[in-house]
C-alpha cells in the first residue's frame, strides 16, 4: 500500500471560484485521490480556505465588513462549491483558525532559531496621505518590465513579473488613489532564501528529474535559480493576519500571507486528525515520512510557492520532506478571454451546477484541464462533450441493460460469461483499464479520460458486430454470450468511471448489487478489486451465479435543453 498526502492550493475566501479554478487545481486532485483510494492506497486529502492577505482586507472594506465576517461568507460559500462538484476533501480548514495561527508561529520560530529568518531594514513605499507602508497590493502602478499600467505590488497580472514595488513606475495608493508617496525605510523579518539555496537546489534537480517533473514546473525553478534567490521579506505591517511570535513587535506587524498560507496544509492535517480521532502524528507519520508520496496540485501562477519557497521552509525547520510533484496547470479562458467577475466575463459556476448538474460539468471541465498548454471553457464545446460521452457510454450501458431487463427478466446464465471470455475480448477490456489507470498515475487526467472514451468505443463496436437483437432470434446462447459481453464491457466502465464521474459510477453500480451484495449496493472492497484486478477476476463470480437485473436500468445521462444551453450562451 502506498501513502499519499495530496494538496489542492488553498482558495482565497476572497470572492466566486470560476471554472478555471476547478480545472486547475480540485479538479484533477480529486480525480487522482479517487483513483489512489480505488487503487487501494490510503490518501489524505487536505485544502482550505486562505484567508489572509491585503486583497482580501481591500474588499472587505469594500463590502462594509470586518475581515473574519467577510472571510466566513467566503469560506461556507466554496465549501458548498466543492460538495456539489464532489470533490471531497478530507478537510477543509481555514488559515484564521487558532490551530493555524499557533502552527504557523512554531514554523516561524523554528527558522528564526535556526538563523533563517532575520531582521533586516529595508526600503518600502510610504503614503503620505494613507499614513501608511503600502504593502503588496496596497500600491499599484506601471509595469517597470511590460509597461502594463495596473501592476500590483506583488505581481504583474500582464506579464507574470514578481513585482519590487518600490521599482513601480508612477506608483499611486490602492486605499486613496494618493500618488504621495515616498520611500521609507521599514524594518522586517526576511527568509534567508540565500541560505537554503544550495541544500535546495540539490534536492530539487535529483527529485524533478526522478519524478518527472513537468517542464512548466521545471523551466520555472531552473530560471529563477540561474537568476539567483535573494531573501524574501516574510512581514507586512496590517491589522490582519498572525502575529510574529517574536517579544516586542508592533501590533501591526504580521506574516505575510504567503508564509502562512502553505502551512494550512500541515495545519489542516493536524486538525483533520484531532477532530476526526485518527491516532497518527501529523509530522512523524505523515509530513516528514519517507514513505508518504506528497503532491501539490496548483495552477501555474502558484509555482514558485509550492516548488521554492515552502519546501525551502520545510528544508530549514526540519519539519517536511521534500514535495514529490508539483503537478502545475496552466490557464483556462472562456471563450478565449481571461474569466473575469468585475467586466462580467464569467460564469457562476454554481449555478451552472445547479442548472446542468455535476456529471456533465465534471466531465466537461476535465476534458479541458490545462495539463499542457492553456484551454478553452466553451459552451458548443460543453455540449459537443456531453454528447460524446452521450454516444460512447451513456447510450451503450443503457441500451444494453434494457435489453437484458426486457428479454431476458430470468437473467443470463453462467456458461454465457464462459462462453464469453473465450472470445478473448475480455484481455481487451482488461488492457484498455489498465492504460487508463497508468495515465491517471501519472497525472495525465485529460488523456485518461480519452481512454475511458476508448473502451466506450470498444464496447459500441462491439455490441453493434454482434447484434445480439438479431442473434437472439437464431442462436439464443450465442445472444447471451454476447449480453454477457456486454455486462462485462458496463461493468469494467462503471469501475474505470468512478474517479470521474462518481456519480454516474454509483448509479451504474447498481445494475450489479446482486451479484455483490445483498444489501443492495455494491461494496467497496469488491470494487476496489476489480478496480485493481481487472475484470477478469469476476470470471468465476459470474460464471456461478450469472447475471440478472433486479429493476430497470435508470437513465444516466438525461439530455440536454438546446433552449437553456443556448440561453447561457447568450449571457456571455
Ligand atoms: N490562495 C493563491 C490563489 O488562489 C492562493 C493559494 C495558496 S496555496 C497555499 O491563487
Ligand atoms: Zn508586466
Amino acid at each position: 500500500m502506498r501513502k499519499f498526502l495530496v494538496t489542492s492550493a488553498l482558495p482565497y475566501a476572497n470572492g466566486p471560484l470560476h471554472f478555471g479554478h476547478l480545472a486547475g487545481a480540485y479538479l484533477p486532485a480529486d480525480i487522482f485521490v479517487r483513483h489512489q483510494r480505488n487503487n487501494g492506497n490510503l490518501v489524505r486529502f487536505i485544502c482550505g480556505s486562505d484567508e489572509h492577505g491585503v486583497a482580501i482586507m481591500l474588499n472587505a472594506e469594500m463590502a462594509g465588513q470586518s475581515y473574519q465576517e467577510y472571510v466566513d461568507h467566503w469560506h461556507k460559500d466554496h465549501a458548498e462549491l466543492f460538495r456539489q462538484l464532489e470533490v471531497h476533501f478530507d478537510f477543509f480548514g481555514r488559515t484564521s483558525a487558532k490551530y493555524h495561527a499557533e502552527e504557523t508561529k512554531d514554523w516561524f520560530k523554528t527558522l528564526f532559531d535556526a538563523g533563517l529568518i532575520i531582521e533586516k531594514t529595508e526600503k518600502q513605499l510610504f503614503c503620505i496621505d494613507d499614513d501608511r507602508f503600502l504593502a503588496d497590493r496596497y500600491v499599484e502602478g506601471t509595469c517597470y518590465v511590460c509597461g502594463f499600467e495596473n501592476a500590483r505590488g506583488d505581481e504583474c497580472p500582464s506579464c507574470g513579473e514578481w513585482i519590487d514595488p518600490i521599482k513601480l513606475k508612477n506608483p499611486r495608493s490602492k486605499v486613496s488613489g494618493s500618488t504621495n508617496i515616498e520611500v521609507r525605510e521599514a524594518k522586517n523579518f526576511f527568509l534567508r532564501m540565500t541560505k537554503l539555496e544550495a541544500e535546495y537546489t540539490e534536492t530539487f534537480k535529483q527529485k524533478s528529474v526522478e519524478k518527472q517533473w513537468r517542464k512548466l514546473v521545471t523551466g520555472y525553478v531552473n530560471g529563477m535559480l540561474k537568476q539567483g534567490l535573494e531573501d524574501r521579506c516574510i512581514t507586512r505591517d496590517l491589522d490582519w493576519g498572525i502575529e510574529v511570535p517574536l517579544p516586542d513587535q508592533p501590533a501591526n506587524k504580521r506574516i505575510y500571507v504567503w508564509f502562512d498560507a502553505p502551512i494550512g496544509y500541515v495545519s489542516n492535517l493536524k486538525q483533520y486528525f484531532k477532530g476526526a480521532n485518527i491516532d497518527e502524528d501529523y509530522r512523524k507519520d505523515w509530513w516528514q515520512a519517507n514513505d508518504v508520496e506528497l503532491l501539490h496540485f496548483i495552477g501555474k501562477d502558484n509555482i514558485v510557492f509550492h516548488s521554492m519557497i515552502f519546501p525551502m521552509m520545510g528544508i530549514g525547520s526540519g519539519y517536511m520532506k521534500f514535495v514529490d510533484d508539483v503537478p502545475a496547470n496552466e490557464f483556462l479562458t472562456l471563450a478565449g478571454k481571461q474569466f473575469s467577475k468585475s467586466s462580467g466575463w464569467y460564469i457562476d459556476a454554481k449555478e451552472a451546477l445547479d442548472i446542468f448538474g455535476v456529471d456533465s460539468l465534471r466531465f466537461y471541465l476535465t476534458s479541458i484541464i490545462p495539463e499542457s498548454g492553456d484551454t478553452n471553457f466553451s459552451w458548443g464545446n460543453f455540449a459537443l462533450n456531453y454528447a460524446e460521452f452521450g454516444n460512447k457510454i451513456g447510450n451503450f450501458v443503457h441500451r444494453s441493460m434494457s435489453f437484458i431487463y426486457k428479454n431476458w427478466p430470468d437473467g443470463l446464465p453462467g456458461s454465457a460469461f464462459t462462453q464469453f471470455y473465450q472470445s478473448g475480448e475480455a484481455q481487451k477490456i482488461d488492457e484498455k483499464l489498465k492504460s487508463v489507470k497508468e495515465l491517471l498515475d501519472r497525472k495525465l487526467i485529460v488523456r485518461a479520460q480519452s481512454e475511458l472514451l476508448n473502451l466506450g468505443q470498444l464496447a459500441n463496436e462491439y455490441f453493434q458486430e454482434q447484434a445480439p437483437w438479431k442473434q437472439c432470434k437464431e442462436d439464443s446462447a450465442k445472444a447471451e454470450a454476447s449480453l454477457a459481453g456486454a455486462t462485462i464491457f458496463v461493468l469494467a466502465l462503471t469501475v474505470a468511471l468512478e474517479p470521474f464521474v462518481p456519480s454516474v459510477s454509483a448509479k451504474m453500480k447498481q445494475n450489479f448489487s446482486a451479484l455483490f451484495n445483498k444489501e443492495g449496493h455494491c461494496e467497496k472492497k469488491e470494487f476496489r478489486k476489480i478496480y485493481q484486478n481487472g475484470i477478469q477476476t469476476y470470471l468465476p463470480a459470474f460464471e456461478k451465479s450469472g447475471f440478472k437485473l433486479h429493476s430497470p436500468p435508470k437513465v444516466l445521462l438525461p439530455r440536454l435543453d438546446p433552449d437553456l444551453l443556448a440561453s447561457w450562451e447568450a449571457r456571455l
